[in-house]
């Protein structure tokens, strides 16, 4: 028999290539958490709001794109750090624009403030907003932000 559930549904967390690296290099732009400190930060508050978080981390565009597809139709909304994939990965792009439920794109630095290659996100376009430069509070933020429009949805 299926367990009963209070769950308001599924939100789906997307981590792109070298994020599993988090926590190991590079501390000053990315800090000293690890990709799983931010998963349970990005889980509590998702749990706190009555929402349960799963969670996929991929170093190949294909597999992000598979995983969205995975996520149509059993999510009620996606929080994506594509990582490097977020300049110029419009596979990735096409894939998010084909869900439905809104997405949120996040980032720990703010490209905006760095190199100009990461000044465009092919992301940005097919996401309902960015939460970037917040650091790990970003993982609170980004689901946050994505509750918010749930409830605005079913207000
Ligand atoms: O600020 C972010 O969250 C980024 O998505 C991180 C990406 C970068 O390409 C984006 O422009 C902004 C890079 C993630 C690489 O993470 C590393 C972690 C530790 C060591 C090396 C890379």
């Amino acid at each position: 028999m299926a367990e009963a559930t209070n769950s308001s549904g599924t939100i789906v967390l997307l981590s792109g290539p070298n994020l599993n690296l988090l926590g190991t290099r590079e501390p000053g732009i990315y800090g000293t958490a690890t990709l799983d400190d931010h998963v349970a930060l990005a889980r509590s508050t998702a749990e706190a709001h009555g929402f349960e978080l799963t969670h996929a981390q991929h170093n190949h565009e294909g597999a992000l794109v598979e995983a969205v597809h995975a996520a149509r139709g059993v999510s009620v909304g996606i929080v994506i750090n594509p990582g490097a994939f977020t300049h110029y990965a419009w596979a990735l792009h096409d894939a998010l624009a084909a869900y439905e439920p809104p997405v949120v794109e996040l980032h720990l630095s703010n490209p905006a403030t760095r190199e100009s290659f990461r000044h465009l996100s092919v992301v940005a376009p097919v996401a309902s907003g960015t939460i970037a430069g917040f650091g790990g509070a970003g993982y609170r933020l980004a689901v946050e932000a994505l509750v918010s429009l749930l409830e605005a949805e079913g207000a």
